[in-house]
């Protein structure tokens, strides 16, 4: 709605589509109108994305490519390249930046732009859009589809009704008949559990969801469903926020075969502290949340977090804490895969502690480690611990 003086709000969701197989696809011809899927190659790899083609033999992203290979046997697998992927990111964004000032990337290949006000520049914001997708297709020769509402949650939404290669635009007042039908798994945030909850109580499509209870809502879905009803009515007025989405820094393997020995997770903890700790310094940043992600063999997984007072990015911290973390779960089969993971980063490494002289004599200590690595690669610093030190119980 247009307050008096306000001026409209208009956002812009780009989202590239099938976007690692697209461009294997773009870089060689012989897979173009092919099933491409890209990811995990080993024997316990998933699905990083599948083109359009393989989606429709049912591939689709996390899978694992076990399963993949039995749905679409005739597909070409590839581990693909992520320096292409990296780089093809960075000219999609210094296109959108010509549009707008306010862009928010999302990922790789995900951003919103706050055009509101473009209107001087542009008879109508969907130009916009337009001239965004068609750049994308000349100079990056791939495709994309856009979304264009008066909030994030709608352009989001719309992005993503007429993949692949769509253009969306959700014009104000039409939302409540767009959103009327939808089932409630495409509100933003809504994952199958609160689904399973909600159709409980009679919100299968965002429609019941927008006039259900708000009391009888908070009670069986607790204070975030204000929100989701919010949403479920067209409502969103979250910020486009500047910037990268660098909000952690981790590192996961999936091993070949399920890990058992109490030695050898201990072993992958260190060495995943390691790498977590060492991209951490590379950024020159610490974050002051660590999870772990762990999934067993039936596929289960469980993710643990702790938040500390202070940004750390110190192996040993990590380390500790991920031991600590592991040692409360309830394991009763082998480990498919093992994760640690750092968010609410912060830059630079200043870290003021009690503990200040140690951390910063470690500080330095690491710093050698890291450039020996660097030089000599990651076997010539290598811990006894990770070696000998038992610690898991
Ligand atoms: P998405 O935009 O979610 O997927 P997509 O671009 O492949 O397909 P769509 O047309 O539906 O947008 O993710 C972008 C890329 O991120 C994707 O190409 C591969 C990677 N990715 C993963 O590595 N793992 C995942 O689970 C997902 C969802 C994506
Ligand atoms: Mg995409």
């Amino acid at each position: 709605m247009v307050g008096e003086g306000r001026m409209q709000r208009w956002i812009i969701h780009v989202d590239m589509d099938a976007f690692f197989a697209a461009v294997e696809q773009r870089d060689n011809p012989a897979l173009v109108g092919k099933p491409v899927i890209v990811g995990g190659l080993g024997q316990r790899g998933v699905v990083s994305t599948a083109s359009y083609e393989a989606r429709r033999f049912g591939v689709h992203s996390a899978m694992p490519m076990t399963e993949a290979r039995r749905l679409c046997p005739q597909g070409t697998y590839l581990a693909g390249n992520h320096q292409t992927y990296q780089q093809v990111s960075r000219q999609l964004q210094s296109i959108l930046a010509d549009y707008s000032p306010l862009i928010e990337t999302l990922s790789l290949d995900e951003a919103f732009l706050d055009v509101s006000g473009m209107e001087w520049l542009f008879p109508d914001v969907v130009e916009i859009a337009r001239q965004i997708k068609t750049r994308i297709a000349a100079e990056l020769r791939l495709t994309a589809s856009a979304g264009v509402a008066p909030n994030k949650f709608l352009a989001k939404l719309a992005s993503d009704l007429q993949k692949p290669d769509g253009l969306v635009v959700i014009r104000p007042g039409e939302e409540a008949a767009l959103l009327r039908r939808l089932p409630i798994e495409r509100l933003w945030g809504v994952g199958s559990v609160t689904a399973q909850r909600l159709r409980q109580l009679g919100a299968a499509t965002i429609g019941q969801l927008a006039e259900l209870d708000p009391q009888l809502l908070e009670q069986h879905c607790g204070k975030g469903a204000y929100d989701f009803q919010r949403l479920a009515r067209g409502w969103d007025d979250r910020p486009v926020v500047p910037g990268q989405p660098q909000k952690s820094i981790g590192r996961e393997i999936t091993y070949e075969q399920d890990l058992v020995e109490p030695q050898a997770i201990g072993a992958q903890l260190l060495y995943l502290a390691e790498k977590v700790g060492r991209r951490l310094r590379r950024h020159d940043c610490g974050g002051r949340t660590v999870t772990l992600k762990v999934r067993f063999a039936s596929f289960r997984t469980v993710t643990r977090s702790k938040t500390l007072p202070e940004p750390t990015n110190l192996d040993d911290v990590l380390y500790e804490i991920a031991v600590h973390m592991y040692n409360k779960l309830a394991i009763n089969e082998g480990i498919r895969l093992l994760g640690i993971s750092v968010s609410q980063l912060a830059t630079g490494s200043g870290q003021v502690s009690l503990f200040a002289d140690q951390q910063e004599k470690k500080h330095s200590l690491y710093q050698v480690v890291d450039k020996l690595r660097d030089k000599f690669g990651d076997g010539i610093v290598t811990k006894g611990r990770l070696l000998h030190k038992e610690k898991l119980e």
